[in-house]
């Protein structure tokens, strides 16, 4: 379990730019290097097919595993490659671009001030935990509005999310989740088929890509990766840039005072504190030669994007410090990069944008109600996650 993650970050970014690592019990390699990072990224002899994956075949690899569903994840984009994907994917990244987006900021605003309502609220005598009233919500109601998944359900998807992520479910319990979760979006597009409205999901299923419609369960699959990506990241990103700005109080000043925008401290945070540690899996699909090291056929493929966020060689001997003041644009890949970038990334970006100056602004005063050595993170490999964030709204 991941107790010391910067000490793990560290150890990785000092590492070769291809290391063997060790998946809890399961050998794979980790990519630590920016530069490595955007070659491998863009070769096509790496693969998300399961079926490419040696230890998969032979046995080794099986549903037992706790990580397992972090890449049999259904077939969706996330899980395929080629031509197949971008028939998958284009209808999801033409809904999420910076100009289809403007349409929902008004929304995105209103959720952002019901919630601070909320915080208001809770926190009026004393310590409020901003990832339970402010951070997770947030993202939940933005992918809810966009897929068309009503606001009651909110509670039970963040439940099971948290129980899917943590190593501490047992492995029974986790793929039963996955199930009731499977059975839970099939219903879901079933019912959007039977009654289209204006939410991507419904976009999804009417979707002709090359004259090809999407399957039922391509369309649950998308739903899926949405629903989890799109909740289980921005968390992070809001979270951590608040962190960061609290345990900074002299960049924090800056940007109140309007010398440095915020802009520049979601992508400084992005690429410091990355929301996603590592991202599973690829597979090689032939023998493929990095550096002096060789990838060989049928290795998995782990990409560290908290260590390549603090690589030197990408930016400078003071990576693992955050500055807000560093020069524009701050090139980090926490997107990822080449076909599966994240479609999301402009979503989280307008989020960010919305949530952390309303925040700051109506509780200009916010503290940490504890030491920040004391927040505990939740017991998760892959995700950059805490389970509480208890603040003080007015100092
Ligand atoms: C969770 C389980 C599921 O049903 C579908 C997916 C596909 C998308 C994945 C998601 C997973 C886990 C978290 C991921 C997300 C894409 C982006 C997100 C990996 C496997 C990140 O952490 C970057």
């Amino acid at each position: 379990m991941v107790r010391d993650l910067d000490g793990e970050t560290e150890q990785l970014r000092r590492a070769e730019p291809l290391t063997r690592i060790d998946l809890l019990g399961v050998p794979a390699w980790a990519v630590t290097r920016h530069a490595e990072a955007r070659h491998l990224l863009v070769d096509s002899r790496l693969v998300k097919d399961l079926d490419a994956w040696g230890l998969w075949r032979s046995g080794d690899v099986t549903h037992d595993w706790p990580l397992i569903g972090m890449i049999d994840a259904g077939r969706s984009m996330f899980t395929v490659d080629g031509e197949e994907h971008r028939r998958l994917r284009t209808k999801t990244s033409q809904a999420l671009t910076p100009r289809r987006l403007q349409a929902i900021r008004p929304e995105i605003e209103k959720f952002t001030e019901e919630l601070l309502d909320a915080l208001d609220e809770q926190g009026a005598d004393g310590v409020v935990d901003l990832k339970a009233v402010f951070a997770q919500p947030l993202p939940m109601r933005v992918v809810g509005l966009l897929m068309g998944v009503d606001q009651t359900l909110h509670p039970m998807l963040t439940r099971k999310y948290k129980a899917f992520f943590s190593m501490l479910t047992p492995q029974e319990e986790r793929l039963a989740l996955l199930a009731e979760l499977d059975v839970f979006y099939t219903a879901l597009v079933r019912e959007k088929t039977a009654h289209p409205t204006d939410d991507l999901t419904s976009a999804l299923i009417l979707a002709e890509e090359g004259g090809e419609p999407l399957t039922e369960e391509e369309v649950v699959g998308n739903l899926k990766a949405m629903v989890a990506a799109g909740h289980e990241t921005t968390i992070g990103l809001v979270l951590n840039a608040v962190r960061a700005l609290l345990t900074h109080p002299d960049q924090l000043k800056k940007v109140l005072d309007g010398e440095v925008p915020w802009e520049s401290v979601v992508e400084e945070t992005l690429r410091w504190d990355t929301p996603t540690t590592h991202l599973l899996m690829r597979f090689a699909t032939e023998d493929v030669q990095v550096g002096d090291q060789v990838i060989a056929e049928g290795e998995g493929v782990v990409i560290s994007y908290r260590a390549i966020g603090r690589d030197t060689a990408q930016h400078g001997e003071d990576a693992d410090v955050f500055d807000v003041t560093r020069p524009a644009p701050i090139r980090h890949m926490t997107f990822g990069h080449g076909p599966h970038i994240c479609p999301g990334a402009a979503l989280s970006r307008v989020e960010a944008g919305i949530a952390l100056p309303a925040l700051f602004g109506r509780f200009p005063g916010l503290k940490l109600a504890i030491p920040d050595e004391e927040i505990r993170r939740l017991p998760v490999m892959t995700q950059n996650d805490m389970e509480a964030f208890p603040v003080l709204l007015h100092g």
